[in-house]
């Protein structure tokens, strides 16, 4: 612990936290963030100003290589159990109605929504926090027990969007009001609004829009009438095709990929199936942004990793051929490519 932790302003212990989420000192993080509350800062600031920017760091440092998915769960781990020390330091009750908050299916971002929901639960909501990965008929038949006034859904990935609107939907049968947010949405919430549902940038926003029951409901109808062209729903039924087809001609045009180990052919079908998931959740909102700041995010993630951009490359011109018959789809691969192109020169 370095003197800097003995100042309870946030702008000093963020270093230190930091420090201990690298060491996976998760006594001296838990004695920062008390520390603050100690000192007077208030507990929802503490979540939204010292734990979520480390996370996000930590995010940032895994993408970069410096940390191993190892050193990333444990500090994602520590961050969990200081969220749950703050809220046992203030433990405020309930005096307002529930609000059920949970990630959707195939979502395991837990972190970001349990924040969320400390967040509210500080402006007196009856919070049940459900977690990482709901499924939706779960999901509905526990709003309609336990009598939830709105649900706030979160999603990190855009590639779920497609998964978050059957889900959004499937809540508002029950005329549940529904709020989403997250980064899975766009980071000015434009996703969302194809979607047709109200989206918040931030816990705080989150916490307002709940308190206007009225502009909760009001929302324009999704926006999805591209939806016709069936480009989406023959991409998702053609997906282990089209992966199975990318694997080969890998192998065909770069023979290292053959003597690939196990992991890394794994890691291999898992770009390969991140590329078409993406692709289809651009054709579902119909924003080719969505697929390019996922191509720039993937030149970035294998870049320093050292796997030549080639292979990605030539996957996407081999969806570009194999999709032909699809115009949007070869629109966005051509972008797609054109990105990459711009990575690669950058980075030479
Ligand atoms: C920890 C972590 C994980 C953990 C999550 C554990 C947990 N218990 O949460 C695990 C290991 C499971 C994980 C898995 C994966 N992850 Co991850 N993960 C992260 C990391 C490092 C931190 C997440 C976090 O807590 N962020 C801090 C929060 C507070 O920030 P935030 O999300 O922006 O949230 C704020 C607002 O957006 C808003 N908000 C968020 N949710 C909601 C919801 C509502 C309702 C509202 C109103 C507001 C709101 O309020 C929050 C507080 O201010 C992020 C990096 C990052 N920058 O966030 C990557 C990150 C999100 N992960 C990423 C990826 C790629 C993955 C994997 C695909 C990796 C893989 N190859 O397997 C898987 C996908 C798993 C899945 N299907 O969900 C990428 C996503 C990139 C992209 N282009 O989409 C990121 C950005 C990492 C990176 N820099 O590349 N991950």
């Amino acid at each position: 612990m370095t003197a800097a932790t003995q100042d309870t302003s946030l702008e000093a212990a963020y270093p230190d936290y930091l420090h201990c989420l690298a060491e996976a000192d998760e006594h001296s993080a838990i004695e920062v963030a008390h520390r603050l509350l100690d000192g007077g800062v208030a507990a929802d600031r503490v979540l939204l100003d010292l734990v979520a920017p480390a996370q996000a760091e930590v995010g940032e440092r895994w993408a970069r290589n410096e940390w191993s998915v190892a050193q990333e769960h444990a500090a994602t781990h520590i961050s969990e159990r200081v969220v749950a020390a703050v809220a046992a330091y203030v433990d405020v009750r309930p005096t307002r109605a529930r609000i059920v908050v949970a990630c959707m299916d195939g979502e395991w971002h837990a972190l970001p929504a349990r924040l969320v929901a400390e967040v509210l639960r500080l402006r007196g909501w009856d919070v049940t926090f459900l977690g990482a990965s709901v499924p939706a008929a779960h999901l509905v038949s526990y709003l309609h027990r336990y009598d939830a006034y709105a649900v706030a859904l979160a999603s990190a990935l855009p590639m779920r969007l497609p998964h978050a609107h059957r889900m959004i939907e499937a809540c508002r049968r029950s005329d549940v009001p529904v709020l989403v947010g997250g980064r899975g949405f766009g980071v000015d919430g434009r996703w969302a609004r194809r979607l047709g549902v109200p989206w918040a940038p931030s816990a705080p926003a989150a916490a307002d829009l709940f308190d206007d029951e009225r502009a909760l409901r009001a929302v324009p109808p999704a926006d999805l009438v591209h939806l016709a062209d069936d480009e989406y729903a023959s991409l998702v039924s053609r997906r282990g095709e089209l992966i199975d087809s990318a694997l080969a001609e890998l192998a065909r045009r770069f023979p290292a990929v053959r003597d690939h180990s196990p992991a890394q052919l794994d890691a291999t079908v898992s770009d390969l199936g991140y590329i078409v998931d993406f692709l289809a959740a651009a054709l579902y909102v119909d924003d080719g942004s969505l697929f390019t700041e996922f191509i720039e995010w993937l030149a970035t993630i294998l870049g320093s990793r050292e796997v030549p951009v080639a292979t990605m490359d030539a996957s996407l011109e081999h969806y570009g051929r194999l999709l032909h018959d699809f115009p949007r789809a070869v629109g966005h691969l051509q972008r797609g490519r054109a990105v990459l192109a711009v990575a690669n020169r950058q980075a030479a």
